[in-house]
């Protein structure tokens, strides 16, 4: 409880995001995901072996202001995530089911340009365009991977229920079922031929 009230006093003022850098004013987490922590979520592993044999890309950053776990409480964030490829899969974030399944969350595209994988527990997938002012809604029950496929960084902010949850266990098992890769200079989606669906 006092991560609560020491939030809920930080945020009786308007906190600032400087939507060029990404940084969120007054956060209360940080989380820096470089390749080396990620890993097992590209495809190409043998790419991914050559890539940190020689160094380890941080491939985004989040800033979150989170209220505790309380139900009826919003925590939100901000993402950087840098423009790249491994081999020819766009970077991305890890991406998530909520622990929580039936926690929705709401995305505001801030900075540069990407899309959203949206998927269900069959593997049911679609995404979205997300770029400066769209707003992205992932219901309830679906997992969500944002990608960069810009030249730019990507940033975006994310609200959700405070007691939402991060799943990464069911990606790291079972995959999405879409890739986002560069083909020809232009941007695919493609299925993924290591998705478990089970
Ligand atoms: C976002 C994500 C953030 C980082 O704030 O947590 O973009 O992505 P991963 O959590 O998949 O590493 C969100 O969806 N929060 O619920
Ligand atoms: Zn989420």
């Amino acid at each position: 409880m006092p991560i609560a009230v020491i939030s809920l006093k930080n945020i009786m003022n308007a906190i600032k995001i400087d939507t060029k850098t990404g940084k969120l004013e007054n956060y209360t987490k940080r989380i820096v995901r470089k390749l080396s922590d990620m890993k097992e979520f590209y495809f190409n592993k043998s790419v991914v072996d050559e890539i940190l044999s020689k160094n380890d890309p941080v491939i985004y950053e989040v800033y979150a202001f989170e209220t505790g776990d309380s139900v009826g409480n919003l925590s939100f964030a901000t993402t950087i995530l840098y423009p790249g490829k491994i081999g020819n899969e766009f970077f991305m974030t890890k991406g998530h089911f909520h622990e929580k399944r039936d926690r929705a969350e709401i995305y505001l595209g801030l900075s540069g340009s990407g899309l959203m994988l949206i998927m269900d527990d069959r593997g049911n997938a679609y995404h979205v365009k997300i770029k400066p002012h769209s707003v992205i809604y992932v219901p309830p029950n679906h997992a969500h991977r944002a990608v960069n496929t810009g030249k730019e960084k990507l940033i975006f902010l994310a609200i959700y229920p405070s007691d939402a949850g991060h799943d990464y266990g069911t990606i790291l098992e079972k995959g999405f079922s879409k890739l986002v890769i560069e083909e020809n200079n232009s941007v695919r989606i493609i299925d993924n031929p290591k998705f478990k669906n089970q």
